[in-house]
Order: structure tokens, then sequence, then C-alpha cells
């Protein structure tokens, strides 16, 4: 298999927050052509891999990418343009050839990732594969439809309102199949707008598509998850619908310790704050329970809490190889979140999950909270079989747009299991 490259093009386009990003199109020889949208995030890691913003004022308040797609259609066209590759990886090795850097912060790393989605597409239409299938054969995995994680409560960097932790998910780990957890989302969705309402909270959005109602206590935001839950007729709990946390508990992070609900708290508190909270509700995983520098604290959280949830690193892990590597050394966490735009190129994506794997720490797929209608990471979800991913609410066309790649799966490939350990 080869698919020689003749034409590679990026354009300015919008992500779901008003902010620009780009869209690749990727021209074959043989007259193919894919597309790929790039993801944007709010509450990123420090240690990410770098995106290229224009940085004019004049311009989107300094949020332009026309340098990043020109370095696309300039410098990484000429260089990709004309040749022949015998797979994705070698196109992915070029790029971080060319741009020579660690943190694709010469040529930005949202031209990167572009290019690098739009290769493993090339190969996918080349081979004749679904994306996911051919995603499984490059990953060596065992494909399967992941659990849905629905954030349908926002506050952090996503939202307006106090509330300290950024995202409130219902996870249908109960379901005994992909439409069903997608329908258990959408039920317990409606019923939340419901009570939200009747009590008098405003209704509207946060950036994932999740309620931001003017509440801090995140303990009052569970409670009401569980009523939504039991209201929609659901179980409250991992037989049925459980809850996930991102804190993202770097956002509020201050030098003297965690500010949650105008309460200043050491590590060692939240710590104990979590542990009150998975007693009291139905919580399965928490993402980012403390901070991305707080590497004295995570080895703590997780001797304290790994036996009863998943403890997933985001902004500390940021799907980087060498740091995941680190991290399992020293037993941080047990569980990563995986965002191909954190490192860059899907080859190096997959690398960390392969890491996570054979360390045995789970993984879940993670959209950003800049998206687009793109819906790559629901074929990488399933071809890699990791068993969890979180797109948002099941709202808002930039977040439906991956549960309903999910559900076209389900239906065209019914024997594809589906589940955390399918
Ligand atoms: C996160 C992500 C996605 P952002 O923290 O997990 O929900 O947010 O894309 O803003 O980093
Ligand atoms: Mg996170």
């Amino acid at each position: 298999m080869t698919f020689r490259i003749s034409d590679l093009e990026a354009l300015e386009v919008l992500d779901s927050r008003a902010r620009p990003t780009l869209a690749v199109t990727m021209t074959l020889a043989d007259g193919t052509r894919v597309h790929a949208g790039v993801p944007s995030g709010a509450s990123t890691g420090s240690r990410e891999a770098v995106e290229l913003r224009d940085g004019r004022p004049e311009r989107f308040g300094g949020q332009g990418v026309l340098t990043a797609v020109a370095h696309v259609n300039g410098e990484i066209a000429t260089a990709l343009s004309g040749r022949a590759f015998g797979s994705a990886a070698d196109v992915d090795a070029a790029l971080m050839e060319l741009d020579g850097t660690a943190t694709k912060e010469r040529l930005g790393a949202n031209a990167v990732v572009g290019v690098s989605l739009a290769a493993a597409r090339a190969e996918s239409a080349t081979t004749g594969k679904d994306l996911w299938r051919s995603l499984a054969d490059v990953a060596g995995t065992t494909p399967g439809l992941p659990v849905p994680h629905f954030n349908v409560v926002n506050g952090g960097a996503h939202a307006s309102n106090d509330l300290d932790f950024q995202e409130f998910m219902l996870a249908p780990l109960g379901a005994p199949d992909l439409p069903q957890a997608v329908r258990a989302g959408a039920e317990v969705y409606g019923r939340l707008r419901t009570r939200l309402a009747s009590q008098g909270h405003p209704t509207g959005l946060g950036d994932e598509g999740g309620f931001a109602p003017p509440i801090d206590r995140p303990e009052d935001v569970l409670a009401l998850l569980v009523e939504a839950i039991k209201d929609a007729g659901y179980t409250p709990g991992r037989d049925g619908i459980a809850i996930a946390l991102d804190p993202a508990a770097s956002e509020f992070a201050t030098g003297d310790g965690y500010r949650v609900a105008g309460e200043l708290l050491t590590s060692t508190q939240l710590i104990d704050r979590y542990e009150e909270i998975i007693e009291r509700f139905p919580v399965w995983s928490i993402e980012d329970g403390l901070a991305e520098d707080d590497w004295d604290g995570w080895p703590t959280m997780t001797a304290r809490l790994s036996e009863r949830v998943q403890l997933m690193g985001d902004d500390i892990f940021v799907t980087n190889p060498g740091i995941l590597t680190q991290a399992i050394q020293r037993e941080v966490g047990n569980a990563a979140l995986i965002k191909v735009n954190q490192i860059g190129t899907v080859t190096e994506t997959l690398q960390a999950m392969r890491i996570c794997r054979e360390a045995g720490y789970a993984q879940m797929i993670s959209h950003r909270s800049g998206e687009t209608e793109d819906a790559f990471i629901a074929d990488l979800a399933t071809g890699t079989g990791c068993g969890q991913i979180k797109s948002g609410a099941p709202a808002r066309g930039e977040r439906v747009a991956k549960y309903n790649r999910l559900l076209a799966l389900a239906a065209a490939s019914p024997d594809l299991p589906y589940g955390i350990h399918p």
C-alpha cells in the first residue's frame, strides 16, 4: 500500500467557540480527497504541543491561524507533495522531522495535527478500510465501541458560572449497547434541564453543551445529577448510569492550594473531599483531580483512591509518551485522557495508548472544548477499543457529530462489542 500526496490545502475556519482553526484537505494522486478539522482546548496543559496563533490583535483578537495555514500550504505542502508514502506513520515521521521541535512549535501543532489526521484518512481510503478498522490495524488493537461520557454540567474554564469543577459527566456503564447508552445520556440531559428550570436556574449552556447553572458547590451539582438520572428512570451507579468528574484542578490551583467554592484546600484536603464525594455519590472516575504540577499529591491520591475510582491524568500527562512513562513509574493515576492535538500526531497518540495498555492504564479518547464537525475521535476510540470516549453533552452539532458517528458504526457493524471491557 502506498499513496502519493498531490496537494495539501488548509483554510482558516471557525471552531465551536467562534475562534479560528484549520480545515485541511489532502488530495492524493489518484484523485481521492480527505479532510480534517483541528480541535483546540481552553484548559490546556502547559506541556501540550504548541498551537500557533497569529497574535495580531486586529484579527480575531490575536487568535487567527493564518501563519499555521501558510505553513500547511507552503512548507508542509512543498515537503510532502509528489511523495509516495507507505503509511500515515511515514507522513507523521516526515512532519516531525520537518518541524524539528519536541513541541511542534515551529510549524504549529495545529498545522501538524490537521495534516496528520488527514494522512490517517488517506491511509484508510487507500486501503479501502473504514477509518476505525484502518486505525485498529495500525495500532494492533481489538476494536470495540466506547462508553460515551456526556458532559452535562459545565464549569471552570468552560462556563461563566462560579462552579470550579469543569465537567460533570454521565457514564452509562450499565447500558447494554451504544444506542441505549446514547439514549440514556439524552434522556437524562432532558430531565436535568427540566429539574434546573423548575428550581429557577437558567438553562444556558457552556462550551461543551452542558448546562452552566450558577451553583458553586460540586456536591450540589452531583445531587441534582443523581435526581435527574432517577427522573429519567435509570439507576444511579455502575449498573446503570455512573458519574465521571473532570475537576481540571490546574485551573483552580493557586500558589497556596486549591480554591473550591470559596474554600482554600490543601492537596490532602482536596483528596479528603473526593473521598467524601465518592462515598456519597456514584462517581466512578476523576480526571485531573489535582493540578498538573502537583507531582507529590498525585501518588498520594493514587494510593488513597485508585482502588475505588479511575484516576485519570489529562493536563499532567498531555498524551505524551515520555511523560506517561515517567508517570507510570511513579504510580501517578491509573488512567490517561487521550487527545491527538496535545501531542500533535496520530502516530504519537497511538504510541501513548500502547504505553498505557502495556502498563494496565485505562484510556479515554477526548474531544477539546473548541471543536469542529470532524468526528475522527469516534473512529479512534472504536479502532483502538480503548473503551471510553468523552465528547461533551448529547447536544450541539460539534459534540453530537461524534456520538452520531458511533451510532452509525454500531448500526453498520453489529458485531462490534460495546463497553469498557468488551
Ligand atoms: C479537558 C478538555 C476537554 P479543554 O479538560 O478535558 O473537555 O478541555 O479542551 O478546554 O482542554
Ligand atoms: Mg480534562
